[in-house]
Parts: structure tokens; sequence; C-alpha cells
């Protein structure tokens, strides 16, 4: 059984996303919630990842986590049981979430008095992109056995992203897999875009991308 909150969300019915998701973002900063959607293909290290930053966040910031998928709880169990408040979010076959489906799973209880919350996004490298959640932050994910030429297929994705985490550099060894091809085909589509190698197994890099979303949380 799980022990998990699950949220059954529909699409929004706002018409105007980009309208909401501005006023989402500034009711955020006015509660002092940062919020920081998390981006990338299925299997590239979203709930990995934001495991180390509980760990690495612990006893300085009350970190939640919204987990989006079409289907079952498993990612918000496995946060839940690192000892961080999760809910978890099924988005009624949709394969993103828009502002309106992010303001809901933000008024669960869980989510309240939060520091900082970490949206792990539906993992497709298409969709997310096209829909401003209204968070402060969008942070992708792409990880060494994907390819180093996902930035020509999947573009908009670089675009809209502040932050591109390398992740799986302890596999670099096994696959044809260029770090500084892919960081310059992201940063000719965006050229703001912050680039972190990083590995969820090994926990390298993951203090830079704490470093990284401490910063941004300040300048907001
Ligand atoms: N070798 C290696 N495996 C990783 C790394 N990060 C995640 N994984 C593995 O990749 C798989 C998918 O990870 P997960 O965090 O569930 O990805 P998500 O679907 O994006 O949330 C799991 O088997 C993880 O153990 C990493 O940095 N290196
Ligand atoms: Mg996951």
């Amino acid at each position: 059984m799980s022990q998990v909150r699950i949220l059954e969300i529909k699409k929004s019915v706002y018409e105007n996303n980009d309208v909401e998701a501005e006023k989402l973002r500034d009711e955020l900063k006015r509660e002092g919630r940062f919020l920081v959607n998390l981006m990338s293909s299925p299997g590239a290290g979203k709930t990995s990842l934001v495991l180390r930053l509980i760990e690495e966040f612990a006893g300085e910031m009350k970190v939640g986590v919204m987990e989006a998928d079409i289907d079952s709880s498993v990612d918000a169990e496995k946060v839940a049981a690192a000892g961080a408040p999760a809910v978890q979010i099924h988005t009624d076959g949709m394969c993103h979430l828009d502002a309106g489906m992010t303001r809901k799973g933000l008024e669960s209880p869980e989510m309240r008095g939060m520091d900082l919350v970490v949206l792990e996004n539906v993992g497709n490298l298409v969709c997310p992109a096209e829909f401003d959640t209204g968070a402060h932050v969008n942070v992708m994910i792409l990880s060494v056995p994907e390819g180093d030429d996902k930035p020509l297929k999947y573009p908009l994705m670089f675009t809209v992203s502040d932050l591109l985490i390398i992740n799986k550099i302890d596999t670099l060894s096994v696959f044809d897999f260029d770090a500084a091809v892919a960081a310059a085909r992201a940063r000719a589509l965006n050229p703001g875009i912050e680039v972190i190698e990083a590995s969820a197994k090994t926990g390298e890099g993951v203090g830079r991308i704490a470093e990284w979303i401490r910063s941004r949380r300040d300048d907001v």
C-alpha cells in the first residue's frame, strides 16, 4: 500500500498558461517557496538526483518533492522513504504539467511551508519544454547513455532550461559521449545555459548543483 498522497490532476481550464505561470511564480516568491522544475527523458536520473539533493540540503532547507507521472507512486515513495515530504501527481495521461496543475500540487498540505520544492516533471524531452509550470528555474538532465546529439533533436528543452546537468558521467568510458560537444550544442541554442557534469550514483558534481540552486534561490 502506498504511503504517499496521490493527486489525480487533469489538464487545467486556464486559457493562458503563461499568465497563470507568472502569477504562480510571484505568489511563490512572496511565500518564500523556491520552485525547481526538473525535466529529462525517463531514466536520465531525476529521482536519483533528487535523493542526493535531499541529503545535501538536510538541516539547511525544508525540501518538498512533487513527483509527476502518468501512473504509479514509486518515485514519491522513494522520496518519502528518504525523509522528505512528497506527493505523487498523476497527470491523467498527459505528458507534462501546466501551471494550473503545478498549483494544485503545491496546494497539498505536504508542500506547505517548504523552502524549496522540486517538481520532477513527466519524463520526456518534448512536452514539458512547451509549458511554463510557474517554476523559478528550469533544470534539465541529459544522461551520458542518451547521446550527445540530443540538443540537435530536442532543441526547445535545451532552450528553455537554465541549467543542464550532464548525468551518469561515471559511465563516460563505455559510451561515445563527448561532454564538451553536448555542452557546446546546448550553448549554441541557449548561450546563458549553465552546464554541470555530475553522477547521481557517485555523488560527483552534486555539491555544485546544490550551490547553483542556493545562488538562484538567493536571487529570487
Ligand atoms: N551509472 C549511473 N546510473 C545512474 C545515475 N543516475 C541514475 N542512475 C540509474 O539510472 C536509472 C534511472 O534513474 P532514475 O533516477 O529513476 O531516473 P528518472 O526516471 O529520470 O527519475 C536507475 O537505475 C538509476 O540507478 C548515474 O549518475 N550513474
Ligand atoms: Mg523518476
